[in-house]
């Protein structure tokens, strides 16, 4: 990779980046940021379990395992585990209202009722392999909890083969414009009033709309009054999307699971075949219409027609697409910064509006590590200098303007300096 950082004083930002996760360590789990994030998320603490990876192994399975503590009987992983309350974020686990869920059966931690990309076998992976000798027993534990995660995806959520949310927060992506034309569906009749609290933390021309929030909480409801049945929901909720972030994570952890087993000496016949659904459902979300991966809302059929940082993770998934390229490299040439969560040509871009526009870090070390596999080392190589570059001219934001670099969201986030340490250093 091209020397990008011979300008920047990566001591100091990596001094930065551990005092960070030192500063969101609750105890055996990171919050994303404190005030903004007060609880565990899944995916942020997959990539916080990462970052620790580069400066303490044990605290990184230590990250992983107590995020599985939160698993419920029937598999699945909750978006948020809820492990002290905490009146800064809304909607608590009383809203959520997951006690007597179908599914969750006898796990004891509050959660809520829906999950997150899964990327905990891929980067569990990686823990693994910085150090696979301490981590030989834990990787033992660990597997039979991925397998069941994984199991639950497959049943509960993967009807196309393409892996689909029934929250928009599901994607990890709240407000992108892959979600318009469904949420538009969802008609907020009856909510319950209720207080934001994000706005209160941070600039509301950076967060969702009024519109949709008022839309997250109608389908919280939803989920609350069929106690989170997924047979019901998948029958009679507006709301069902399949999802490129969802649908190339659980591709690429499947693969990481397959060699996993390998590794345990553990039979991968039913994850060799789940590989092949994965496959044949990322098919199903090429938009020959975009030349790229979209979003496909399932109650319509229709594509989102939204180019975003999410159709660019097929290479991180395995796939090897050319397909894609060009319309990538497009991407980057009007971009000012990678990876926009929008195309900045788009009329829906909004520079500063969390997933409408904005870079985040992570998604540019999942869609950069497999571009760098592909063999798309150019690309590779700006997405890496371009994360580094923003995180050191503008420190560990939540995300940044990918037209000028300005700093969104929370700040000191354990996200951001878990890839800065694991990868854009
Ligand atoms: C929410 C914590 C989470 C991330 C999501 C991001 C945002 C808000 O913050 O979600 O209330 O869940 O969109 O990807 O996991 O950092």
């Amino acid at each position: 990779m091209t020397d990008i950082l011979t300008d920047i004083d990566v001591a100091a930002l990596d001094a930065e980046a551990r005092r960070i996760l030192e500063l969101n360590d609750r105890g055996g789990y990171t919050v994303p940021t404190d005030g903004l994030y007060p609880y565990q998320w899944n995916w942020d603490s997959a990539f916080a379990g990462l970052g620790f990876a580069a400066v303490n192994n044990d605290r990184a399975w230590t990250e992983v395992e107590t995020l599985f503590s939160g698993q419920w009987d029937n598999g699945m992983v909750p978006h948020i585990l809820f492990h002290r309350p905490d009146p800064g974020y809304f909607p608590g686990p009383d809203v959520w209202g997951t006690e007597d869920a179908v599914g969750r059966g006898a796990c004891a931690v509050a959660s809520s009722g829906i999950s997150q990309p899964p990327v905990a076998a891929s980067l569990a992976w990686r823990i693994y392999r910085a150090d696979p000798a301490a981590g030989a027993d834990r990787l033992r534990a660990l597997f039979p909890k991925l397998l069941a995660y994984h199991r639950w995806i497959m049943a509960a959520r993967a009807e196309t083969g393409a892996v689909v949310i029934t929250h928009p927060w599901e994607a990890g992506r709240d407000n992108a414009p892959d979600w318009d034309e469904a949420m538009a569906g969802v008609d907020p009749v009856g909510v319950q009033p209720y207080t934001r609290r994000d706005t209160g933390h941070v600039d509301p021309r950076m967060r969702p709309t009024k519109e949709d929030y008022d839309r997250y909480i109608w389908l919280v409801q939803f989920g609350r009054d069929r106690k989170w049945d997924e047979a019901a929901i998948a029958a009679e909720s507006p709301f069902r999307v399949a999802d490129p972030t969802m649908s190339f994570t659980t591709l690429r952890s499947t693969r990481d699971l397959a060699a996993m087993a390998e590794v345990l000496g553990e039979d991968a016949g039913e994850i060799r075949n789940w590989v092949a659904r994965l496959e044949e459902g990322a098919e199903t979300l090429w938009n020959p219409g975009i030349g790229a991966y979209d979003a496909k809302n399932l109650r319509t059929g229709n594509f989102a027609g939204s180019l975003s940082n999410a159709s660019f993770l097929c290479w991180w998934a395995g796939l090897r697409d050319d397909r894609a390229v060009p319309a990538l490299d497009a991407l980057l040439a009007r971009s000012p910064f990678a990876l926009p969560s929008h195309d900045p040509e788009g009329p829906k871009f909004d520079h500063l509006r969390y997933w409408r526009g904005p870079v985040w870090g992570v998604m540019n070390y999942l869609a950069g590590n497999g571009m760098e596999e592909a063999g798309l080392a150019e690309q590779a190589d700006r997405v890496r200098a371009d994360t580094a570059r923003l995180i050191a001219e503008n420190g560990f934001a939540e995300y940044f303007s990918p037209i000028d670099g300005t700093p969104a969201g929370g700040a000191t986030f354990t996200w951001t300096a878990a890839v800065w340490l694991a990868w854009a250093s």
